[in-house]
């Protein structure tokens, strides 16, 4: 086992390491750049190193990380997600210098990252995939592709993931301009100008599975979790399991996933991401080959901690668990409690937390980052906590979290937490069938306010007045 891990990171997920590296009694060294020295990531960790330029290139700067972590005699470096965590180079330049990368190698990185190759190698294992193309060359290549598919197409970046540079095109018209478009913006996004044709997969759900593996050929898989609740590829709420999934499903999907990990000598853990359609055809979209956010509400229905298996497996322990000793156990539901404005398109909304409350009690985890008092940076991802809710049933569950949002104060910047409360009453997301337009067609409605908009136009007004009146005030001082 390592004796003391870097954490390349900063925020909730920072904290999270290091918990894991403290419960197995490893040393932790936090880095943070100038922006973030009132993180608490700082004071978390044993040690913690100024890494330069900030506020955000510091943690990218993979090389001056690595002379830290060798400074610090640390053996180990968690990339968290995000950042360095799925540069296969970063992976790479680990390997070089003898200091353990908590991850899979970076062959597996690299071949996870081009979307392309992902497609290929998955194709060989027999992963079922989105019927498409390979990197179309030209015009002509696309519009013949696209009638053996068939419309509606969806227009991929080689280089992308995550939703970018994406394309839904219905005709050969939209699909000539869609092309050069979609082109230009993967040129300008990864410096790669190459794309590829998928059918596109009408109302999807966004389900993955959870995978660990070790380097003994051990795989096994922690069942799946739906993601579907987002808004423009970012998620917002997930929950395990899905409501929708059969358990022969679900054992078929594990099983894919579990196959997907061993084509690519996968090690550590990772997550298998799928389309799932109306008719439960399920088809292979990315691999993820980093610990995510929201690998929590895995952990609360499986009582795996899974950042501290990640390290054991990276130190190269064999996997202490079967299949057959994973059992679920209830229904968990995680709220990304974020600092943006849902009523005004999710705008970041940084600045002071002026007071700080957050919920507890039974079936309630929170991993977050911030406190009463704490200046909330504007260069960051706005994720501020991750609020879980566990229960018996899913009923249970969502009432548990319906609750917590209530207790949960947060005043001095806008947050997520009544966007989620509203939602939590709705009939659709409480059946469960939601798929991924969900959040783009309900947010008029779940941001809409009904009881207090008359009175903000009075406390509109005495403001207008106050300041009016001020304004003469120390005009006549003067
Ligand atoms: C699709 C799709 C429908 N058909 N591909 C979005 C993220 C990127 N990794 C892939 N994405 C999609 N690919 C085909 N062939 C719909 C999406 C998609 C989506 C996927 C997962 C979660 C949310 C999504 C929201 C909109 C579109």
């Amino acid at each position: 086992m390592f004796k003391k891990i870097l954490v390349a990171n900063r925020g909730e997920i920072a904290i999270r390491i290091i918990r894991a590296c403290k419960e197995l009694g490893l040393k932790t060294v936090s880095i943070y750049t100038e922006q973030d020295a009132n993180a608490l990531h700082i004071s978390k960790a044993d040690e913690a190193i100024l890494v330069k330029p900030g506020p955000i290139a510091g943690y990218l700067d993979y090389e001056q990380i690595i002379r830290v972590a060798r400074w610090a005699e640390a053996d180990a470096i968690h990339p968290g997600y995000g950042f360095i965590s799925e540069n296969w180079r970063f992976a790479h330049a680990c390997e070089e210098a003898g200091i353990a990368f908590v991850g899979p190698t970076s062959s597996a990185v690299r071949a996870m990252g081009n979307k392309i190759r992902a497609r290929e190698v998955m194709t060989e294992a027999g992963v079922p995939l989105v019927p498409g193309s390979p990197v179309v060359e030209d015009e002509n290549a696309a519009l013949a592709w696209a009638a053996q598919i068939g419309y509606p197409v969806m227009i991929k970046a080689k280089a992308g993931g995550g939703g970018k540079g994406m394309r839904l095109v219905h005709s050969d018209e939209q699909l000539r301009q869609g092309l050069a478009i979609a082109r230009a913006e993967a040129k300008k996004a990864f410096g790669d100008e190459a794309v590829y044709l998928e059918k596109f997969i009408v109302q999807p759900k966004h389900i993955e599975i959870q995978i660990m593996a070790d380097r003994y050929g051990h795989v096994i898989h922690l069942g799946e979790r739906d993601c579907s609740i987002q808004r423009r590829h970012q998620k917002l709420i997930e929950i395990a399991p899905s409501l929708v999934l059969t358990p022969e499903k679900r054992e078929a999907m594990g099983e894919i996933a579990i196959t997907a990990a061993r084509q690519i000598d996968y090690h550590t853990v990772g997550t298998v991401e799928f389309l799932v359609d109306r008719d439960l055809n399920f088809y292979f979209l990315e691999m993820n080959t980093r610990i995510q956010v929201e690998h929590t509400i895995t952990e609360i229905i499986t009582g795996i901690d899974i950042v501290q298996e990640q390290i054991r497996l990276a130190a190269g322990e064999p996997l202490r668990f079967r299949q057959e000793d994973v059992r679920f156990w209830g229904h968990a539901i995680q709220c990304r409690i974020n600092a943006e404005d849902p009523r005004n398109n999710f705008f970041p909304s940084p600045g002071r937390i002026t007071k700080y409350q957050s919920p507890g009690g039974i079936g309630i985890r929170i991993d977050g980052c911030v406190f009463g008092g704490y200046e909330v940076p504007p260069y960051f991802d706005p994720l501020l906590t991750k609020l879980c809710a566990w229960g018996l049933t899913w009923e249970e569950a969502v009432n548990r979290m319906a609750r917590a949002l209530d207790e949960y104060i947060i005043r001095g910047i806008k947050t997520t937490i009544p966007l989620y409360k509203k939602l939590l009453q709705d009939e659709e997301f409480r059946c469960g069938r939601y798929t991924t337009e969900y959040m783009e067609r309900k947010i008029q409605e779940l941001t809409y306010e009904d009881v207090k908009e008359p009175f903000d136009i009075y406390y509109l007004a005495a403001a207008a007045l106050f300041f009016e009146m001020n304004y003469f005030y120390t005009e006549g001082q003067e």
